[in-house]
């Protein structure tokens, strides 16, 4: 897959994209990426690729031309049907569907955006998309920009090492992950869940099943609401919601006995998990 990003720091993706997973991605050929710097495209002594905001107010505005030109030679250079993206924090929210339909685009263009933003003429008439990475405001799309190659570049096929990864992926879809451990068996007085030595492989998919539906419950319910429930999950859930109100009720009588005599209140706040 082509992807081109429109930026004023093309260093900062360059040395991001040297590393991992991605940076094998790009020696292999699996995606190709090439940069377009607005200042390469500027016509006056100073390189000016910004101006002050008509209107007044603080913050400069990313000027259209050298923005336009750097676009037009990305567009040039990439496939027909490549589409345009505008990164920033007023755009749609970018998500794992939006990566799954991108990774079927012939190429992607990301213009990532400084300062107060580009003039609104070069956003509307150049543009084809815009995205956030979500409600935090950051100084520039150069990040937004890793992000979205990040996630459209492992879903390429021959980016990840084994195919494992997806298939693995597909089974817990919409959930938070299963909890991970490795060796060693014990560390600081801590074990493993008995049932990932157990050797049975059935108790083992269930165990983690069972630990994303609980944990997506907990911190993410909004996921669990849209992705909704096979009868079967519905039981693995209830189970473990008994299991966590039975660990709270015994971690509240540990308290007790631990601070039995000094004085203290044992009031655990339960309202997060309680449902
Ligand atoms: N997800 N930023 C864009 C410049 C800007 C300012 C105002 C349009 C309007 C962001 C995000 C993000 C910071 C990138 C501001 N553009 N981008 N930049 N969150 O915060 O994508």
């Amino acid at each position: 897959m082509r992807i081109a990003v429109v930026s004023l720091f093309p260093s900062m993706l360059r040395a991001a994209l040297a590393h991992g997973v991605l940076g094998r991605a790009l020696d292999r050929g699996v995606v190709e990426v090439d940069y377009f710097d607005p200042r390469d495209h500027t016509v006056d002594v100073h390189r000016s690729v910004d101006d002050r905001p008509y209107g007044g107010g603080p913050g400069m505005v990313l000027k259209v031309e050298p923005l336009r030109d750097a676009l037009r030679a990305a567009r040039a250079a990439m496939p027909t049907g490549t589409r345009a993206v505008y990164l920033g924090a007023d755009g749609t929210r970018f998500e794992q569907q939006t990566a799954r339909a991108a990774c079927d685009w012939p190429g992607l263009i990301l213009v990532a955006g400084r300062y107060e933003g580009a003039d609104e003429r070069f956003v509307e008439h150049e543009i084809d998309e815009q995205w956030s990475i979500g409600d935090y405001v950051l100084s520039g799309g150069e990040l937004p920009a890793l992000v979205v190659i990040d996630a459209v570049a492992r879903l390429l096929p021959g980016t990840l090492g084994s195919a494992e990864s997806a298939v693995q992926e597909s089974f817990t879809d919409g959930l938070l992950d299963w909890p991970h451990y490795t060796r060693p068996a014990s560390v600081d007085g801590r074990g493993v869940p008995q049932v990932l030595a157990s050797g049975d492989h059935a108790a083992i998919a269930r165990w983690r099943l069972q630990q994303s539906l609980g944990r997506t419950w907990l911190r993410r319910p909004d996921l669990l609401e849209r992705r909704g429930m096979s009868t079967e999950e519905r039981t693995l859930l209830e189970e473990f919601k008994r299991a966590a109100a039975a660990a709270r009720r015994l971690e509240d009588s540990r308290v007790v006995d631990d601070s039995y005599g000094e004085g203290e209140s044992n009031e655990q706040d339960h309202s997060a998990t309680e449902r």
